[in-house]
């Protein structure tokens, strides 16, 4: 093959996108509760070792080509959009009543707000440092940010307190940290009740994600089950308007099963919102689209929450690897993962219809013949070949996931 010239390369990636097929319209796109995060298409490719890749983008123009995907909603930080130095100044509602505007040419409804705690300097030691001036500051931004949800009529409001813990140990009381953490989600309760009330709204769903390691070493709050003990530890003076957002890499990264923790945040009645991704057991946030690595456990996870409906949104937390250009953003990341997400999504609710999946899932409830209770051998015998229906079940769920249930084969060519 020729080197391909540079004024060629975007004709050749749409046209072998085109031939993988298999795209959804935007209309249908549209009819699944699938948010797009300003964060996630104005990442410029930037890391710790890494300079950006791509150039800057603002909101007018994500948010229309998100619109332009099917994309129906969207999700933002207050400084995505907003300058630190004009939070909660009169300043802020300018570009309040800009995104307004974006968002209702295009169809296009702001989902979810969310506060950034990690990035400017002013968080060095955390949302909930030993300082109080610190911990003000927290407050209003919190309080501030329900505001702007409540303008641009979202329903979630998510907390990542990514850097709520240390480097070094010693220095700081964890309890204390804790406590004081509660009283910025307090105060934002506090206020979504009196927004609210005043607007004649429902109050936002505050969603608290965890994340076990970056950017601290060490987090006070760094897994889902943390959280959930956390909303359930007496400090929270709403806890009633408290749930959780899982991520689902984020638990991967500690060696979970997603699959188990959104399973334990149902059971608590606190699985509101859910960001999507996939990468790598152990490693850092390599924030990769959704179905990348592991589409069959993906496609557990949604049997999981399909089957115990969850409507929350599925929000696209993940970052357009810096190997893509701002083009390939819009035309083959964000597209892909969305389709990957539909597909996984309509084959979760194949499982759930699979007669193969149902008998043998019915055959395990059921169990085998009754044997007397106190006589362990003769329990297990009375089980003992229904047992083999787990390793059938995972092989029809790979089956499923690889279209080999529609009868497809692989055979040997004769003569070798
Ligand atoms: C970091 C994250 C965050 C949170 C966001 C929502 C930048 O790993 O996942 O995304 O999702 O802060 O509040
Ligand atoms: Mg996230
Ligand atoms: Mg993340």
């Amino acid at each position: 093959m020729a080197p391909i010239p540079e004024n060629q390369q975007q004709a050749l990636v749409s046209r072998l996108m085109k031939a993988c097929g298999g795209a959804y319209t935007p209309e249908t796109r549209r009819k699944y509760f699938i948010s797009g995060p300003q964060w996630a298409a104005a990442y410029q490719g930037q890391a710790l070792f890494h300079a950006p890749t791509r150039p800057a983008i603002g909101f007018e123009e994500i948010i229309r080509r998100y619109a332009d995907i099917g994309i129906g909603y969207w999700a933002t930080h207050d400084t995505d959009v907003i300058p630190t130095e004009i939070l909660g100044t009169e300043g802020q509602w300018e570009i309040v009543s800009r995104i307004r505007k974006a968002l209702s040419d295009h169809g296009v409804h702001c989902s979810m707000v969310t506060t950034e705690t990690f990035y400017h300097a002013v968080w060095a030691a955390g949302p909930a440092a030993e300082s109080p001036g610190v911990r003000e500051y927290a407050k209003l931004r919190v309080r501030n940010t329900v505001d702007i949800g409540h303008e641009l009529g979202a329903s979630f409001a998510v907390y990542w307190p990514g850097s709520l813990g240390y480097f070094v140990q010693g220095a700081i009381d964890e309890t204390s940290s804790l406590r004081w953490y509660a009283d910025a989600i307090n105060a934002a309760c506090d206020r979504d009740v009196d927004v609210a009330a005043r607007k004649n709204r429902p109050t936002l769903k505050h969603c608290l994600e965890a994340k076990p390691f970056e950017p601290q070493a060490e987090i006070l709050l760094p897994t889902t089950d943390a959280m959930l003990a956390f909303i359930s530890s007496g400090l929270l003076t709403r806890p009633e308007m408290v749930g959780v957002n899982p991520e689902y890499l984020h638990e991967l990264m500690w060696g979970a099963a997603p699959r188990a923790a959104l399973a334990r945040a149902l059971l608590a009645g606190k699985l509101f919102h859910f960001d999507i991704n996939d990468g790598y057991r152990l490693k850092h946030d390599v924030d990769i689209g959704v179905g990348l690595v592991n589409p069959l456990d993906w496609l557990n996870v949604l049997v999981l929450l399909r089957s115990h409906g969850y409507n929350g949104p599925f929000n696209l937390d993940y970052k357009p690897p810096r190997t893509t250009s701002q083009f390939g953003v819009f035309e083959v990341s964000f597209p892909t993962a969305v389709d990957r997400f539909i597909t996984l999504w309509e084959m979760a609710g194949e499982v759930l219809s699979d007669p193969i999946v149902k008998e043998a899932t019915d055959a395990l409830k059921v169990g085998g013949p009754k044997a007397p209770t106190h006589d362990a051998a003769a329990v297990t015998a009375a089980n003992y070949e229904l047992l083999t229906l787990h390793e059938l079940i995972a092989h029809r769920l790979v089956q499923i996931l690889l279209g080999l249930h529609r009868g497809r084969v692989f055979s040997i060519p004769s003569g070798t």
